[in-house]
């Protein structure tokens, strides 16, 4: 007994540990919090939570104290004869504007970061993503070469270090500090391509290309998975993103293009042929 006391003391202290330091690239057990932000669009989206988290916080302090306030001061008790007061103009004034306030003070930077999500910056580099049942295709359409990407089997990820479920075969590579456009379409049925530490969450819709963007701040290996309930097999579609140096992407991009076929259909293919 005493033992299983020390040890969900243990569980707590290596959770409020967790809180403590979010330099950890993964989801960890018992982790409450995001994964910590590596684009401008997720430190965004983390102010954001942390305003509406003490707005809130005040809000439902406030309607705590007001209800323990009614209960102590207006049980039978404590206020035998009622009174019969029923209207009190200030007083609806007020409970209509303060949230009236409320709301624009969310709104304002809601739309502000709506927009700074949904207007992409001039692309350095474009890759599109295509979700099938279930795995994911890749296509840079500047180098023009295309990739499949499939989950590694849980051996061969122990082997390579990587993340059970998480780890894929073939990474998409990109550089740091340069803007990524995403472009994402289903080929079957409804995906999502997802990277939770950049921020990014687009559905991969059949027949049409959605967008997206991120840059990321850091090198680094950062992971997601498809977040669209899309069949028997939706939870063997990771995302494997590794975001290297200019140099180390260049180096990338000349073996991959020899390494990877050209992209099937595309005008560049179409002209090399002629
Ligand atoms: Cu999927």
């Amino acid at each position: 007994m005493l033992r299983r006391k020390n040890a969900a003391g243990l569980g707590l202290l290596a959770t409020l540990a967790l809180w403590t330091t979010s330099a950890l690239a993964l989801p960890t057990d018992w982790g409450t919090n995001f994964q910590p932000a590596a684009s401008p669009v997720m430190e965004n989206i983390e102010d954001f939570h942390r305003l509406l988290l003490y707005i809130i916080t005040a809000i439902s302090l406030f309607v705590l104290a007001l209800l323990v306030w009614i209960v102590i001061r207006y049980n039978q008790r404590a206020n035998p004869v009622p009174s019969k007061t029923h209207h009190n103009t200030l007083l609806e004034v007020v409970w209509t504007l303060i949230p009236v306030i409320i709301l624009v003070v969310i709104a304002i930077p809601s739309f502000r970061l709506l927009y700074f999500e949904a207007v992409i910056p001039k692309p350095d580099v474009t890759i599109k993503a295509i979700g099938k049942q279930w795995s994911w295709t890749y296509e840079y359409p500047g180098p023009n070469f295309q990739f499949d990407s499939f989950p590694l089997k849980d051996a061969d990820a122990a082997k390579a270090h990587e993340p059970r479920m998480l780890g894929v075969d073939n990474v998409v590579v990109v550089p740091v500090n340069k803007v990524i456009e995403v472009e994402t379409t289903g080929a079957d049925v409804i995906h999502s391509w997802a990277l939770p530490q950049m921020g990014v969450k687009m559905d991969a819709v059949p027949g049409r290309i959605n967008h997206t963007w991120f840059k990321a701040t850091q090198t680094g290996t950062f992971y997601g998975q498809c977040s669209e309930l899309c069949g028997a097999n939706h939870d063997f579609m990771p995302i494997e993103v590794k975001v290297v140096s200019d140099a180390e992407y260049a180096t990338w991009l000349a073996g991959a293009k020899k390494k990877f076929a050209a992209i099937e259909g595309s005008e560049s293919t179409r002209l090399a042929a002629k």
